[in-house]
């Protein structure tokens, strides 16, 4: 199948330097093979050329050399330029591959003359976690379906290829093959009905540096071996899961390790037999470690049958209430897996406490490329300036400076197990992505990863020179950089979040999940709307360290963009812009169709500067987002002007 090449696609260069077309390999192995492939394949895209390929030290050209002494820190490199020519060193064999993959970017993006550069990836592990079910669909996927799997059956294409020189390109190092809702078939994926063509994915992403790993179904002894329990202090239990492990390992040694969600939205877990978290994951844990092998355990642990009468159950609490407690009790090899806020993914969230709570515990933090609630890759959502604000916020764990960024690089108390995961946006459409511009996201996931004090401008011109060429290069990105703040705007007001059409998550439906189950309200009344978090309502703020707890509490002091979050607000509130609440949610939900509006004026300016079909595709997504957008003003701005009978203040049409 015909598919694009994303940031990959090395187009020929206006001017080549003589010297790129020699490679010196002094160097061996499956990674460095695949360095000299994709050096290759480069050149004969940038340079119209295939280099020459030589071990000759004498010859002048590009080095590619090992050098473990080179940086403090696994899989660095340096790229240097010298006697003419350049020097790849990686400290391993990754370190080159992501080496050769940096050289390429600054040769296509005419950028060589900045040379040095001297790099270490900042976060151990840098994951994606994909969300496909092997029947062929994805969970929240926006882009086809899956090109793992279809009716049940691994697939194998030259897709898959691309797809893992993609995930090495920004410097990936762990792909979760299959969903953490592990269905009837999946729980069989670490059995030998499909482990010879698991392994084949693990090969090649070898070649490429990356480990893969398999959610586990934690009722797997019961669903494969007819066991009548799977609590994880039976014995029995815990040796069915050694020797299911070390035959996965016999078949593929490279494996690594088990993505597990377990008493999480119907989901089997050691809540069953009164056990905790810890003695779950340390079960598995266990049954790994002999291999090398690691658990990545998630805290997405909630009550999801709650009553929506109950003003002192919180979600946005439980992951803290669940993993407290278990802080030093989890074995070495077991890192637990938090999302970037308390809730889910919404477009606004304060950062997870759990992040400046623990800290005798492994963590990672998982964020979603998909964009399940931020526009569903049709509306346009640059994410890595949220990844930004959440990596650089200071959780105060231990003093001033404890980033959530140093804390999940292992900077702050020393793991090894630490980093980040994504759940990805990728399916097969042609372009992967749903909008050809959603694989911003994907990249910068990564290059984030890699080098999480990146700026998010510079990341957007990255990928949009690689992509789309360097002549669209400033429009694009300032389209870019806008686009969080105005999907922001037209849709949940300060933090509130949610407000969508239930279970699609696309659309809204300010009442959707109010009534529900699911623990995610706004409290919306005559008065005005919000949830009181402070510690006279649900005690939420008491889970961040100082000053936070104090700065969230106090409705002066907590941020704007949170307000709703963390306080019940009148509408005749005045904000610090000067404004009444109820004129901020009139005001911004004006704007931000407005801003769409002018985007596709944009957009549409650069009509002959963009391939066709790319143009194309992206306009009628962006179309789709100005009626989105528009659905979302109006109906908003309906609910709040029925409930407060506030008219706007600028007259602007407001249905009654
Ligand atoms: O809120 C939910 C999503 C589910 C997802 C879950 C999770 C994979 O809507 O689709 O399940 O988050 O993160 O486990």
């Amino acid at each position: 199948m015909e598919y694009s090449k994303c940031w990959l696609d090395y187009r020929p260069l206006e001017s080549v330097e003589e010297v790129w077309l020699t490679l010196i390999v002094s160097c061996d192995g499956l990674i460095i093979e695949s360095a000299v492939k994709e050096y290759v394949l480069a050149m004969e895209g940038m340079a119209g050329r295939k280099p020459t390929v030589t071990a000759d030290e004498a010859a002048a050209g590009v080095r590619l050399l090992v050098d473990e002494s080179i940086v403090s820190g696994t899989d660095g490199y340096h790229i240097i330029g010298e006697d003419g020519g350049y020097k790849i060193i990686g400290q391993s064999p990754s370190g080159v591959l992501y080496g050769v993959f940096h050289f390429l970017r600054m040769a296509a993006n005419g950028e060589l003359s900045q040379l040095p550069v001297e790099n270490v990836p900042a976060m151990p592990l840098r994951m994606m976690n994909h969300w496909d079910n092997m029947d062929g669909s994805i969970e929240r996927g926006y882009s086809g379906e899956s090109f793992f799997y279809k009716d049940y059956e691994i697939l194998w294409d030259e897709r898959l290829e691309h797809y893992t020189r993609m995930m090495a390109s920004i410097g990936i190092n762990g792909i979760v093959i299959n969903n953490v809702n592990v269905h009837e078939k999946e729980t069989y994926l670490i059995t030998d009905t499909y482990l010879q063509k698991v392994k084949q994915y693990a090969d090649l992403f070898q070649r490429y540096g990356i480990k893969l790993y398999t959610s586990v179904n934690f009722a797997a002894p019961m669903e494969l071996a007819g066991f009548d329990n799977c609590d994880p202090l039976e014995p029995q239990v815990a040796e069915w899961w050694k020797e299911t492990t070390a035959h996965v390992y016999e078949v593929i040694p490279e494996f690594g390790g088990y993505l597990v969600k377990a008493d999480s939205e119907g989901r089997p877990g050691p809540f069953t037999y009164g056990r905790t978290h810890a003695d779950g994951a340390n079960m598995l844990a266990r049954a790994l470690a002999p291999h090398g092998g690691i658990v990545i355990w998630r805290c997405f642990v909630y009550n999801c049958g709650q009553d929506w009468r109950d003003k002192k159950t919180d979600r946005a609490r439980a992951a803290y209430d669940n993993f407290i407690h278990l802080d030093g009790c989890f074995d070495e090899n077991v890192v637990l897996q938090i999302k970037n806020g308390p809730m889910d993914f919404q477009v606004r969230e304060p950062v997870s406490p759990l992040f400046g709570a623990l800290k005798k515990t492994n963590m990672i933090l998982e964020v979603q490329i998909a964009q399940e609630y931020t526009g569903q890759q049709i509306d346009l959502c640059y994410l890595p300036p949220m990844w930004r604000e959440i990596l650089d916020f200071d959780t105060y764990a231990e003093g001033k400076g404890s980033t959530v960024s140093n804390i999940v690089r292992g900077a702050a108390y020393g793991q090894k197990f630490c980093g980040m995961a994504a759940v990805i946006n990728t399916g097969n459409d042609k372009n992967w992505t749903g909008t050809d511009l959603a694989a911003a996201n994907t990249y910068g996931y990564g290059r984030l990863a890699m080098e999480p004090a990146m700026s998010c401008e510079t990341i957007a011109k990255e990928w949009t020179d690689l992509t789309l060429g360097a002549k669209v290069e400033k429009d694009v990105v300032d389209m870019l950089m806008k686009s969080w703040p105005t999907y922001e705007k037209y849709t949940s007001p300060l933090g509130i979040g949610w407000m969508v059409t239930p279970h699609y998550h696309y659309g809204p439906d300010i009442d959707g999940y109010e009534y529900d189950r699911w623990g995610t309200y706004h409290r919306a009344d005559c008065n005005g709307l919000g949830v009181d978090r402070t510690p006279s309502g649900t005690g939420y703020t008491n889970q961040y360290n100082e000053p936070w707890r104090t700065i969230y509490a106090d409705v002066e002091q907590c941020p704007q963009e949170l307000l709703l979050f963390f306080h019940y607000i009148r509408y005749d509130y005045t904000l610090k812009s000067g404004k009444t609440l109820i004129q901020h949610i009139y005001d911004t939900h004006f704007e931000g169709v407005e801003e769409v509006e002018a985007m596709i004026a944009v957009w549409k300016s650069l009509q002959n500067r963009i391939a066709g079909e790319v143009y194309g595709r992206v306009l009628e997504r962006m179309e789709l987002q100005l009626a989105n957008a528009k659905e979302w003003r109006d109906r908003v701005n309906t609910y709040f002007y029925r409930k407060s009978g506030v008219k706007d203040e600028k007259g602007r049409t407001i249905y009654e």
